[in-house]
């Protein structure tokens, strides 16, 4: 496949005809056709007419590694070649899966010691909900069923994973969301209209979770669970207050913390989790993406110590698995990759160069007319477009902007998502300074071509 040659009309022509993508308007992408990306290396790509492109969103959220490392190839080639395929019911383990949550065990935070492994991010999370409902089952408190989420978090597109997450949007569509899943308010500074500081607000917002456990019944409230910082939301990026508060929340009530680090997890924000930046101790940490710098699917579930203890002891069987559940080639990826990060330093390059780095060029956009807030954290970066620099005005219907911003960084060599009318961007973890610097000077560039239009 790598090798057979069409132009682009001819891979669109083919593609409208029998490709569903995900998220997408069928009918729209049929008129218009799709981008076709044929090759990538380091931080670029290569569509099929050739031309070079900087991903500034690591693919989706996932090449933390950057393309074409011939290391991960070779994983996956001899991991196939010696065991393709087998699984783990039945009482069966085989060496890269034990590997794998052995060095998971080694690099994720200290009260964390078990993994369950699933094939992506959505189903991490439907396991986050099948284990924590079993959790509160064998400790003899059952009514303790009800999932406390997040307005505009995301968590996946399972159902389970759609009712968790708060997009609106998806769940008109998906009709009758599982029951026991409620959603407060997100640590959205920027859409603030009130009149606290910053430190207040997290506070206040984190306040509405004790809020929400009061008015259900703390007895009746199995878990919290947020993204550490929010991805697909539009980089949210809360007030260094609101994490512990929340802690505090769940400690205080005894209802378990479940940190998403399906983005946040293996080096995004210059630590191995999220939730290692922000000082919290979450009892479940689904991942997925980051682990095999997307070179293959696999997700899981980090399990901490006070869970898998229970979910350990006399209770009978888990009755949870999937078929792909620590498949052998995505689980000899992972360990490469994981090798990769910790001996080639790159989260502490992220935290110590890169990301400082980031926050220093992407700041300077914020001079720009078309733009009311520049926020970074890590190697996350989100642009707020502007209708009035001043006021902070946005436009409306909301999303327009946006969407004509995106297609100007694709025009001009730049993959840059909008959410509504923010632009954000998340980079492979292995960008290098001077890359960084051309991913600014292509953002300006977009942004004053987007000005021209609509301004
Ligand atoms: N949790 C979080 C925090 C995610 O970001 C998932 C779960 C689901 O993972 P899977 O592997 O099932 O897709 C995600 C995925 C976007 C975008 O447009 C983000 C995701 C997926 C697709 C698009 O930003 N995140």
């Amino acid at each position: 496949m790598g090798t057979e040659k069409r132009t682009t009309q001819e891979w669109q022509k083919l593609d409208s005809a029998h490709y569903l993508h995900p998220f997408t308007d069928f009918k729209g992408l049929a008129k218009k056709g799709s981008r076709i990306i044929e090759k990538a290396n380091g931080i670029y790509l290569w569509d099929a007419d050739g031309n070079k492109i900087l991903d500034g969103m690591a693919g989706l959220w996932c090449v933390n590694m950057g393309y074409g490392r011939q290391e991960l190839v070779d994983a996956a080639t001899a991991q196939l070649e010696q065991l393709p395929y087998y699984n783990s019911f039945f009482q069966t383990s085989h060496p890269p899966a034990i590997r794998l949550s052995t060095l998971l065990a080694e690099v994720s935070p200290e009260h964390i010691n078990q993994v369950f492994f699933t094939g992506s991010g959505s189903e991490s999370n439907d396991t986050v909900i099948r284990m924590i409902r079993r959790y509160w089952q064998l400790k003899g408190q059952a009514g303790r069923q009800t999932i406390i989420s997040r307005v505009n978090a995301y968590h996946g597109s399972t159902i389970g994973g759609a009712t968790l997450g708060g997009m609106k949007g998806m769940h008109d569509q998906l009709g009758l969301t599982i029951p026991g899943v409620v959603h407060i308010d997100q640590p959205y500074w920027f859409g603030y209209q009130g009149d606290l500081d910053i430190d207040a607000f997290g506070l206040e917002v984190a306040q509405g979770l004790e809020n929400k456990i009061l008015e259900l019944g703390a007895e009746n409230v199995a878990a919290f669970i947020g993204e550490p910082v929010q991805g697909a939301g539009g980089v949210i990026i809360p007030p260094k207050t609101y994490w512990p508060e929340i802690q505090r929340i769940c400690d205080k009530y005894g209802i378990l913390l479940v940190a998403d680090e399906v983005i946040t997890g293996f080096g995004r924000l210059g630590e191995w989790f999220g939730s290692q930046y922000f000082g919290i101790k979450p009892d479940l940490i689904p991942f997925a993406k980051g682990v095999t710098s997307g070179y293959l699917p696999l997700g899981g579930v980090l399990v901490g110590d006070r869970v898998a203890d229970v979910l350990n002891s006399d209770g009978g069987e888990f009755t949870h698995g999937f078929t792909y559940s620590g498949h052998p080639a995505c689980c000899a990826v992972a360990i490469k990759n994981i090798e990769l990060l910790r001996d080639e330093g790159v989260i502490e390059q992220v935290k110590n160069v890169t990301a400082p780095h980031f926050a220093k060029r992407m700041a300077e956009l914020a001079d720009h007319p078309l733009v009311g807030e520049v926020r970074t954290i890590g190697l996350m970066g989100a642009i707020e477009l502007v209708k009035n620099k001043e006021t902070k005005e946005l436009f409306t219907p909301k999303g327009d902007v946006g969407f004509i911003c995106r297609n100007a960084c694709f025009a001009n060599g730049l993959v840059m998502r909008s959410v509504g009318d923010t632009m954000i961007t998340a980079p492979p973890l292995v960008i290098t300074v001077e890359q960084i610097d051309e991913l600014v000077a292509l953002a300006r560039k977009c942004l004053d071509v987007t000005a021209e239009q609509v301004l």
